[in-house]
């Protein structure tokens, strides 16, 4: 065992009072990385290649993810969120190969405030679900989650009985980055559950900024779960996310918070009266459940039954899906389209004196708006991009 000794650092306090309790540890010569301990003596020395798992073929993907094998999910999932421009063309081919079994599952957006109870819900929810035979994926949309892979990662342990049910597949949200993002991402993710034979997705997405209307445009059911106390402010809800609901669920209705809950229920009631409903031929009604208690969770599913009934009848349904793909298409050429504009090195050089330029009132924003597109060459720019328009000529 080497010595290890420890000294105060340089940026303590000077005197030599116990209230800084805090020593630095000295370092060992050549170590450069903390991990260094778990590494095989004979890997460092280059005796031994660390073993590289084989990447599987597009057809072995396909093949797993059909029979339900949830490692061949995970990693094309992987594949899926990968922001190397290379993985695109395999992971495009992967969905191409699955996308006939897709499209078959009831899709269930859940948001709500911080803390309003979503994991806890999504947890008793999908235990309930899964007590009926059903196959539940998680997934979480997080737009903000760049490094931190959301809170559902967190959730992970909190959702502990769910995560670890067999019929039960939980994905963090996957980080930002080019090629469409999160949203893109999060579609083709439940794509990919589906063709693994989960029929009831759940999205998680907190309710705060623009992730609402990402999770309505790839949903069928989109639920707001709220708490006590509406009152005058909403709780910071804004009346547009209202407006995407089709239930609006006040949580924690237990215990002390019973008669409350009950009244906020009411308060809601009132409210939607003046909301267009989110779904033709549906309306949304405000509904009491405990997560904690698992109460008003199986009324939750009867409601959610009746909506697929309903919407089936009226072609709602379907018409709302075909709709979502035509947006999914529509959002995906505005964001590559973005993307080519403002990471083509031209543009992106010529950018600060543009702008200077029109903050000094030089030029009026119209006028650089037109001189930046004359400078743009498309095709310039989509040399430097993944080609998304001819993936077939990438391996
Ligand atoms: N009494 C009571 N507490 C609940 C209920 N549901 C959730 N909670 C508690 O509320 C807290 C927040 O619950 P979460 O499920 O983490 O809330 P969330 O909406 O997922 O929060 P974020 O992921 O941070 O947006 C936890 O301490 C839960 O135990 C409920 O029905 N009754
Ligand atoms: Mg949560």
């Amino acid at each position: 065992m080497p010595e290890y000794t420890t000294s105060k650092p340089e940026w303590a306090p000077e005197e030599n009072d116990d209230k800084f309790a805090c020593g630095v540890m000295s370092g060992i010569e050549g170590i450069t990385d903390t991990t260094i301990g778990n590494v095989n003596p004979a890997i460092k020395s280059g005796a031994l290649k660390p073993k590289r798992r084989r990447e599987p073929t597009v057809d072995e993907y396909v093949d797993g993810i059909g029979n339900g094998d949830r490692v061949m999910l995970s990693r094309a999932i992987t594949l899926i969120e990968s922001n190397n421009p290379s993985h695109f063309p395999r992971a495009q081919r992967v969905l191409q190969g699955l996308l006939p079994k897709t499209g078959k599952a009831l899709r269930i957006g859940i948001t709500g405030v911080p803390g309003a109870g979503k994991s806890t819900l999504i947890e008793a929810f999908g235990n309930m679900l899964c007590d009926m035979g059903h196959h539940v994926a998680v997934l979480a949309v997080d737009p903000t989650s760049s490094v931190t892979r959301g809170s559902i990662l967190g959730d992970k342990t909190r959702m502990g009985t769910l995560s670890r049910r067999p019929e039960v597949f939980i994905r963090p949200s996957p980080a930002g980055g080019m090629l469409g993002g999160v949203a893109r991402k999060s579609r083709e993710t439940m794509l990919l559950c589906e063709a693994a034979g989960y029929d009831v997705i759940l999205v998680e997405t907190v309710g705060v900024g623009q992730s609402e209307t990402t999770v309505r445009s790839m949903v069928d059911f989109f639920m707001l779960v709220v708490l006590t106390g509406a009152g005058d402010d909403l709780q910071g809800i804004k009346k547009g996310i209202m407006e995407l609901a089709d239930a609006i669920v006040v949580n924690k209705a237990d215990g002390d918070n019973y008669v409350k809950a009950k009244v906020t229920r009411g308060e809601y009631e009132r409210m939607i009266e003046f909301i267009r409903p989110a779904t033709e031929g549906w309306q949304t009604h405000a509904y009491l459940a405990s997560a904690l208690k698992k109460t008003g969770l199986k009324e939750l599913w009867d409601i959610i039954r009746a909506f697929e009934k309903v919407t089936h009848d009226s072609g709602v349904f379907q018409r709302r899906r075909e709709e979502q793909l035509l947006d999914w298409v529509h959002s995906m050429v505005d964001e590559h389209l973005h993307n080519l504009f403002f990471d083509d090195p031209v543009i992106q050089g010529r950018m600060p004196e543009i702008k200077e330029a029109v903050l000094k009132g030089v030029i009026s924003p119209t006028q650089a708006v037109a001189e930046l597109i004359n400078m743009f060459d498309i095709e310039r720019a989509a040399k430097r991009h993944v080609d998304l328009l001819h993936p077939e000529t990438q391996k």
